[in-house]
């Protein structure tokens, strides 16, 4: 036991030192680029390298807690880590601390190997490391006081020397702790991006979108709002710290395939004539009957503009644009040239966009993926040909083209839930960006395909809300079926689809109980 209790001392120290060496990067880090975090580097070069199924299962798995699931695993990883070195200070003090240095030294390299670091960005790494090498050292030689070896100053076991081992363990952890905090308060406020968005004021659009039509929201209790409220929003993206973009520093870049290159500041982008467009925007990875959709109000400035003034080469077919993390997506030229509402969005549902959908400037592309098209924390479009570039997803086994499938799904209502007798509200969503909905039709357990009362229409680009009265439910378990068709009247495809690699597909079912 004694021996146990020893033992656990080192795991301890281990620990300790860990936390004060994520802290003191942590809070370095708050003067150098956001992906100079250690773990923020770590986590981001994981999630470049997994393959998409696995990203796809965790999606699955932990919704939008994706990123918080992956924090965790990473916490743990440390913690094994710091405890396994710290048992190892016990009895081989240079291995120990050799271990931190070569630590220090490949996560180093990792940082400065992301986009969007420059080789200054391991200072805080290396900072970390020096004050994790001394924390572990000095809590090490306070273990051995304590377990009563003959330390390096001499002291000798007893109580005061188990006393200032938790004191100076106690201390470890809440400076540990508190640098981490107080970085990431102070990365907020210096890079000043949070009050320049509360600064900013959204110029008025010189082409209003359509006030929506009434009777867009299908009168069915429990359906989810026509237009998304921004902080309702689906969010998926490979940020794991979201990208810090002052307006006062962006700069757009037009480059690649052009007759001349062009570089806007924010103020150009914003003195532009801006248009407003309802588009919702759907996730490749979006299950059958799932929730990664959303519709917003874009406000913003065409991209087939700035791609005419670049003057675009004929031999060009792809657009690969580029966020300030190093993100990229493929879009077809010709979506950003023909007649699309193809934008460079600066607002989202009349508020600048929020810092997780991409502020300042994002692509929004009706009828495509968005990663194939909405890249967030936008800095570059670059003019290419699919010949010759390969963006991030593609790159890592999905379809270099994503066209977003006809798709429908049951909203209300809820998957098992159970509902009064009577009659009986069914209601949903459908999407067919770019060709709109002209038909939903549900199916009853084994019943007929009947047709269900779409809700009207805001344009070709929106999601469509559609309602089923069921009059004569009858008590007991039941199953409801829907498909669509769109505005070219082809039927959506009963197949079954994974989303990998260019999107699900089948028809959505779920199951409910009428009660008795
Ligand atoms: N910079 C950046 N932009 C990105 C992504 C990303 O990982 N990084 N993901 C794309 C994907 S896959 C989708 S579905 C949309 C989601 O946008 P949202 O988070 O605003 O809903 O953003 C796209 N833009
Ligand atoms: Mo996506």
């Amino acid at each position: 036991m004694a021996h146990r209790t020893r033992a656990i001392r080192y795991i301890v120290a281990g620990l300790g030192a860990a936390l004060v060496l994520l802290g003191v990067a942590e809070a370095v880090s708050a003067f150098f680029s956001a992906a100079s975090a250690p773990l923020v580097a770590i986590g981001g070069a994981f999630i470049d390298v997994i393959p998409p199924w696995v990203k796809d299962a965790a999606i699955a798995l932990f919704g939008l807690y994706d990123k918080l699931a992956l924090f965790a695993t990473m916490a743990l990883a440390v913690a094994v880590l710091a405890a396994g070195i710290g048992l190892l200070a016990r009895r081989r003090r240079g291995a120990a601390l050799t271990a931190v240095v070569i630590l220090g030294v490949v996560v180093g390299a990792v940082v400065v190997s992301r986009s969007g670091t420059t080789p200054v960005d391991v200072i805080p790494t290396l900072a970390g490391t020096a004050a994790g090498l001394a924390v572990l050292a000095w809590l090490a030689r306070l273990a051995d006081a304590a377990e009563g070896a003959p330390a390096p100053s001499g002291t000798t076991a007893g109580g005061p020397d188990r006393r200032r081992f938790l004191r100076a363990v106690g201390l470890s952890a809440v400076a540990g702790v508190g640098l981490i905090v107080a970085g990431r308060a102070v990365a907020g406020i210096r890079h000043g991006v949070d009050a320049a968005r509360e600064a900013l004021k959204l110029p008025a659009a010189a082409r209003k979108a359509p006030p929506l039509p009434s009777g867009v929201q299908a009168p069915v209790e429990g359906m989810p709002p026509f237009t998304t409220p921004n902080g309702e929003f689906y969010r998926i993206d490979t940020a794991l710290a979201v990208p810090r973009v002052n307006p006062a520093d962006w700069r757009l870049r037009i480059t690649g395939l052009v007759e001349r290159e062009i570089e806007m500041s924010f103020d150009e982008l914003l003195a532009e004539d801006l248009v407003e467009a309802d588009v919702t925007l759907t996730c490749v990875s979006n299950p059958v009957g799932g929730d990664l959709a959303g519709n917003a109000r874009w406000l913003g400035v065409p991209v087939r503009r700035l791609l005419e003034r670049a003057g675009v080469d004929p031999s060009a077919d792809m657009v690969l644009s580029r966020s300030v993390d190093g993100f990229t997506a493929g879009t077809p030229l010709s979506a950003l040239t023909d007649e699309r509402n193809s934008l460079l969005a600066i607002g989202m549902n009349g508020e600048p966009l929020p810092e997780i959908h991409g502020f300042p400037v994002r692509m929004v592309v009706p009828g495509l993926y968005g990663y194939v098209s909405a890249t967030k924390w936008l800095e570059e479009l670059k003019v290419t040909r699919f010949a010759d570039d390969t963006a991030y997803w593609t790159d890592r086994g999905w379809s270099a083209e994503g066209p977003i499938k006809l798709a429908s799904r049951v909203d209300v209502p809820r998957s098992f839930a159970n509902v009064p007798a009577g009659q009986v509200t069914i209601g949903g969503t459908a999407w067919a960006q770019q060709r709109g909905i002209s038909a939903v039709e549900v199916k009853i357990d084994d019943g007929d395909w009947v047709p269900a009362e779409l809700a009207a229409a805001a344009n070709e680009d929106t999601w469509r809300q559609w309602s089923f009265a069921w009059d004569d439910a009858s008590p007991g378990r039941h199953e409801v079926s829907v498909r669509a068709t769109d505005g070219d009247g082809v039927l959506q495809t009963s197949d079954r689809a994974d989303p990998v690699p260019n999107g699900a597909s089948g028809w959505h079912r779920i199951q409910f109980t009428v009660e008795g």
